[in-house]
């Protein structure tokens, strides 16, 4: 019993991030499309996005960055949400591709993060139309 109770106190207790954002909606006839979270932790602890996963479609976990005067896009295989930060996509930035995805507006979409410790967090997002000439990206 000692020796459960001392485990016990080691491990830190898991603290849920507060997550927000949305998904865009799919353009007709493309089967990508985008979401951007907002994440804060007020943990005490930072956390480590390893994977998203979203039913019917692939998720990943892209930075865009302008190389050269050259738009590129890139996949993380983690994003750390340092402790008591925030870690803000946005259209230009970071993002999550959504890949095989048919997203209409004012669908709800639910994305599962999965973190490093083992700890995974659902988030209902709204899903938004494109705003004309907002495109932010193309593959
Ligand atoms: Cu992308």
């Amino acid at each position: 019993m000692a020796l459960l109770a001392l485990l016990g106190s080691s491990t830190a207790w898991a603290c849920e991030l507060e997550v927000t954002g949305f998904a865009r909606e799919t353009i007709p006839g493309q089967s990508m499309s985008a979401a951007y979270l907002h994440l804060r932790n007020d943990c005490e602890a930072a956390r480590t996005l390893v994977e998203v996963t979203a039913q019917g479609m692939d998720v990943s976990i892209h930075e865009t960055r302008e190389v050269d005067g050259r738009v590129q896009m890139r996949a993380l295989k983690q994003l750390v949400v340092p402790a008591s930060g925030i870690v803000r996509m946005a259209p230009g930035g970071l993002h999550l591709m959504l890949e095989g995805a048919a997203l209409k507006a004012g669908q709800a979409l639910d994305v599962v993060l999965k973190f490093a410790d083992g700890e995974s967090q659902t988030v209902a997002l709204a899903v938004e139309k494109i705003g004309a000439g907002k495109h932010h990206h193309h593959h």
